[in-house]
């Protein structure tokens, strides 16, 4: 059994873990920068131990100082959360060594995950759809023209460790798409040092829709319903619900089922995400995996009635899963707004600074996870998401009204943050219509 956890994060994802270990007795250990002293999940955990300077790379990202701290305190697993370390291959191999419980699934599988080619190469054989396009990948923009030209255009061009858009081009015709793949693969090549590229069709402002499932170390895989994450700004999430408007009872059910299969097919092991794009057809396509716990976890948590992060444990602890895919069901509408300190009027530039008062809103089905407190100082060298306000109602249209009273009432004095932002798509004609794609944000004040 895991007895001591090591949290290997900040904010509120650090805080959301303490909060399932205390329920689950399993005692906790904070890491933070020195930037963090006086940040909440530094205080609500039973120890604390500082990893290095305020920049990510000197702490969060600081392997060895993260596993120092797990052997000096006697914890004797490490919840990554989402972002920083939680699907890096070389810090779980790292913890694989010093016998420390990563909670999540294997190096190997990360990696083979992180290979978005790959990943599509083992789900098509797997017989998971994936949007039609390349099956081995290309390195030279002369063959992937031709490949491109069997596919059909509009294509996407994409890189093999590409993520956030990162290394990925839109190419309309023959006529722009070497110079298209060149700069796609020059940003591979910088970012990530891969010019490994494939090439799909490109599918017109789809649907992100991704699936939550939770596997076993013995084999056992269950889905747990899908989040609608359309509501994107340059590949942020802004607004994440569940269920999805644009999914009935079968579409659901052959969407899960697949999400399983693509589980089973890599061995899969821990929480994960299987994004799929939907078309206006309603044909869907394996897009990636997640290996990880994601941001958006609570809208699953809120329609489902489980708690991801005490799953995450007992699965690392070697427990079998007790959900059974027949005792899992979607009830009611939740809805996450994630919460930035930014200006969405300055180009969403980021305003860190003091918290000079908060008012969290509260009442049946709110729920806000959040670090910040009055007087805390956001300090500028992190994310700029302080909360994600969550709120379940019997339909969409109750969690729709729900989520406008909680805006409304929320209260953050001291910085900028999107609430007036939020507000205005919970508020848009068209989102309230369900009628929502990948360019929502675009769009949304076209004609109001
Ligand atoms: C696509 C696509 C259209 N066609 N692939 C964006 C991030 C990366 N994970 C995949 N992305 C997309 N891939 C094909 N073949 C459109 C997007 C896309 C998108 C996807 C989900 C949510 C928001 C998006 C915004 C722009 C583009």
């Amino acid at each position: 059994m895991i007895r001591k956890i090591l949290i290997a994060n900040r904010g509120e994802i650090a805080v959301r873990i303490i909060r399932a270990c205390r329920e689950l007795s399993i005692a906790t250990v904070a890491v933070y920068s020195t930037a963090d002293i006086d940040a909440l999940h530094t205080q609500l955990a039973d120890e604390a131990v500082c990893i290095g300077p305020a920049a990510s790379r000197d702490s969060y990202l600081n392997m060895e100082n993260i596993i120092s701290a797990t052997i000096i305190s006697g914890a004797d697993a490490i919840h990554p959360g989402f972002g920083f370390l939680s699907e890096n291959t070389k810090f779980v191999e790292m913890c694989e060594e010093c016998k420390i419980t990563f909670i999540g699934p294997s190096a190997k599988l990360i990696h083979a995950m992180g290979n978005k080619s790959e990943a599509r190469t083992t789900m098509m054989n797997a017989g998971v759809p994936v949007v039609p396009g390349t099956k081995d990948p290309v390195f030279e923009a002369k063959r992937a023209l031709k490949i491109a030209k069997d596919i059909g255009f509009p294509v996407m061009i994409k890189a093999s460790s590409g993520g956030g858009g990162k290394g990925m081009r839109i190419s309309a015709d023959p006529s722009d798409f070497i110079e298209n793949f060149n700069m796609a693969q020059l940003e591979s090549v910088n970012a990530f040092g891969d010019n490994t590229m494939y090439i799909e069709k490109y599918i017109e402002n789809p649907r992100h829709i991704e699936f939550q499932i939770l596997a076993d170390k013995f084999g056992n895989v269950v889905h747990l319903g899908e989040r609608d994450c359309s509501i994107q700004r340059r590949h942020q999430k802004v607004l994440e619900e569940s269920p999805s408007c644009a999914i009935d009872d079968d579409l659901r059910r052959r969407m899960g089922e697949t999400a399983v299969r693509a589980a089973k097919a890599v061995g899969y092991e821990n929480a994960g995400t299987i994004e799929f794009l939907l078309d206006a057809n309603k044909d869907f396509y394996f897009m990636e995996m997640n290996t990880r716990i994601q941001v958006e976890h609570p809208v699953t948590e809120m329609v489902t009635d489980t708690d991801l992060i005490k799953e995450q444990i007992r699965i690392a602890s070697g427990l079998p899963l007790e959900l059974k895919q027949e005792d899992i069901h979607v009830s009611g509408h939740a809805i996450e707004c994630r919460i930035n300190a930014e200006n969405p009027e300055k180009n969403f530039r980021p305003c860190p600074g003091l918290i000079e008062d908060v008012h969290i809103p509260g009442g049946n089905g709110i729920r806000v996870d959040t670090a910040i407190y009055p007087g805390y100082e956001i300090p500028p060298y992190y994310d700029s998401m302080i909360a994600k306000l969550i709120v379940r109602g019997k339909t969409r249209s109750e969690a729709i009204d729900k989520m406008r009273s909680a805006l409304g009432e929320f209260i953050i004095q001291g910085v900028d943050t999107n609430l007036d932002f939020q507000y205005d798509i919970i508020n848009n004609k068209k989102f309230r219509e369900g009628k929502v794609s990948t360019s929502f944000i675009e769009t949304m004040y076209d004609e109001e």
